[in-house]
């Protein structure tokens, strides 16, 4: 590797790309001997499009994709740091199941904590043959602001407040703009403002954010939640959520008014009590959303959540009556619309629901308000989509509470572990390894195939396949486990149900039994795969290590395992020391989980028997 510009010179910012004419030279090689005739897989050429700008802050994300649009291609991005390379990251991209998504390689650099000034990045493609392409960008590292806002005065008679933002600074140079996003859709710029709420809007807690701009353009933005005159930084996902479907609640109770107001009969009738019903349920949001904030009361949170949940089934019982009675396309569309609106807000409810008892179990403090709820869509079936952050559900979905809760477990893991998470097909009682092997070796065939070889893949590259199946299987595996074991937690019941009304494909079992129901023969029946790559004997290591008389439920295997949820917690997730650098990783698989788990409990002090945890581990198939 050759670099024949200055890095350090000042000026326009040099994009180079990669090829023999241009400053870098391009590497090629070919390690695996049987190949013969023309390769399957063109040489890498790579293609970034993001970061868009050269002047980067805080979390900068690397996407690119091979030119010839491989799905090939594993990326790795490093930085000088006037010595050596440093590695930033790698994205190994090869998974036929993502085909659509995961056309491009995203790569995160964490930049917060270095010193601002221009890096060299360089970034290679390799293919599974050996090929490599590579580029080099020079990027600004800035420090972006760090804001900190206060209340300075409040009047709840004249709805007059004062937020003052001048302590905020900026770690390597200057604020130069402040602007405000007074959550009532209003806005303001300076330092210190003052602004006027009409009295409705400070009856509940309301998100109010700040936008700090620096001298190079890097800009930082923070949300507050603020009520009663106070701003607190916890929360701000639950109340803007919360918040969200009180608008869209009391907009259906206007709308549904006038429905049934140019309606008659036993329609006008219907329409007239789901319009209170919404009304009720919007303003009913409101008192738990109050002893939230001030840290009252999770559980009457919880609590109010779950009486607005029923409240809401109640409103669709009574919609779908009524579009039943409803005489035209156009009547029915509509009703149909506001019942589609219902289930949204039911669903983002659960997650909510979910959240509050995650708060409960790991405590504020762990929990940050980084975690959003997450974005949900009606589709083609249930699952989550972690390059989006989006989760989609079948609607015959929409009150399973299990789906919902496990596909939201998913979110929550991903976003607090940064990981990436495994995907494709799965089922609970096999050996994934295996399924994703299968997967891999098809494609490796069809691409021989289409560049019209015979779909002989050589040996090195099958037993290459075989390696990246297994990693992936236990990956999948751990991903999947968790999220049947954390939906278990929150409900302290070790049964999952996905009802199916009408056909045969319920999907039901039970991670302490390790067993799942055939609907289609009425009865239970025991699963017989164990092991690493074995979803149910995940979940049913992380339920075991959970039941038992400290968590209150019940052991049938009598274990004398009882871990509290907030060590499984930390052994799920990253640990950093204090100067952000990630000194423990989110687990791959349930081995490193396993290690992760023993220093957790070490480093919080609390004795537990290891031959005891190393049987939990034996019992499902695997020997930690
Ligand atoms: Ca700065
Ligand atoms: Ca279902
Ligand atoms: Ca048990
Ligand atoms: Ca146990
Ligand atoms: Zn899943």
């Amino acid at each position: 590797m050759f670099l024949v510009f200055n890095p350090y010179a000042q000026g326009q910012v040099i994009w180079i790309i990669a090829g023999n004419d241009r400053n870098l030279t391009r590497l090629a090689h070919s390690t695996y001997g049987e190949l013969v005739g023309p390769t399957p897989f063109p040489q890498p050429e790579v293609n970034l499009f993001r970061p868009e700008s050269a002047v980067v802050g805080g979390i900068v994300f690397f996407e690119l994709s091979d030119v010839g649009g491989s799905l090939l291609p594993i990326a790795k991005a490093e930085y000088f740091d006037g010595t050596s390379w440093v590695l930033i990251g790698e994205d190994d991209g090869f998974d036929p199941d993502y085909d659509v998504e995961r056309s491009t390689r995203t790569i995160m650099w964490d930049t917060y904590g270095l010193p601002s000034g221009w890096y060299i990045i360089k970034i290679t493609l390799y293919d599974l043959i050996g090929q490599t392409g590579e580029i080099a960008v020079r990027i600004y590292v800035d420090q972006p602001p760090i804001p900190q806002v206060q209340v300075v005065s409040y009047n709840p008679e004249t709805g007059y407040v004062s937020f003052d933002a001048s302590e905020s600074y900026d770690p390597d140079g200057e604020i130069v703009e402040w602007v405000w996003d007074f959550g009532d859709g209003k806005t303001a710029e300076g330092p210190i403002v003052e602004h006027h709420y009409d009295l409705e809007y400070l009856l509940m807690p309301i998100v109010v954010s700040v936008t700090l701009a620096d001298d190079k353009g890097i800009s930082e933005k923070k949300e507050y939640v603020f009520s009663n005159g106070s701003i607190k930084e916890e929360f701000v996902p639950e109340v803007k959520a919360i918040r969200e479907k009180i608008d869209k609640l009391l907009k259906m109770y206007e709308d549904l008014k006038s429905l049934s107001d140019a309606q008659t009969g036993e329609l006008k009738e219907l329409l007239s009590d789901a319009s209170s019903s919404a009304l009720y349920a919007g303003s009913d949001l409101t008192y738990p959303l109050t002893d939230l904030v001030a840290f009252k009361d999770i559980d009457k949170a919880i609590e109010g959540i779950e009486k607005v949940k029923s409240e809401i089934k109640n409103i669709v019982d009574t919609l779908s009556k009524a579009k039943d009675l409803a005489t035209t396309q156009n009547l029915k569309d509509q009703i149909q619309s506001h019942i589609d609106k219902l289930h949204e807000i039911w669903i983002q409810l659960q997650f909510v629901y979910g959240k509050l008892n995650l708060i409960k179990m790991i405590g504020t403090q762990a929990h940050g308000a980084e975690i959003d709820v997450p974005d949900v869509r009606i589709g083609d079936g249930s699952y989550y989509t972690w390059c989006t952050s989006t989760i989609t559900l079948l609607r015959s979905d929409v009150w399973d509470t299990d789906v919902i809760l496990h596909e939201l477990d998913h979110y929550i893991w991903h976003e607090k572990a940064k990981n990436e998470l495994a995907g494709g097909g799965h089922w609970i009682d096999e050996h994934l390894g295996d399924r994703k092997y299968k997967e891999y070796l098809k494609a490796a065939e069809d691409m021989l195939k289409a560049a019209g070889l015979p779909p002989n893949v050589p040996q090195a590259i099958k037993d290459h396949l075989k390696d990246l199946a297994e990693e992936e299987g236990k990956k999948l595996a751990l991903s999947e486990g968790w999220a049947h074991f954390s939906m278990a937690v929150k409900q302290k019941d070790p049964e999952y149900w996905d009802k199916e009304p009408g056909n045969n494909d319920d999907v039901r079992f039970d991670i302490e039994k390790g067993k799942y129901w055939k609907e289609s023969e009425n009865k239970w029946v025991n699963a017989t795969n164990k092991g690493e790559d074995v979803e149910l004997s995940i979940a049913g290591i992380l339920w075991d290590l959970f039941d038992g008389a400290a968590n209150g439920v019940n052991d049938q295997d009598n274990d004398g395992v009882s871990i509290d949820f907030k060590h499984i917690w930390c052994a799920i997730n990253e640990k950093k020391d204090s100067k952000g650098k990630v000194v423990r990783s989110p687990p791959n698989n349930i081995k490193e989980f396993y290690k992760n788990l023993i220093e957790c409990l070490k480093e919080a002090g609390v004795p537990y028997d290891k031959d005891k945890v190393d049987k939990v581990f034996k019992n499902h198939g695997v020997t930690p």
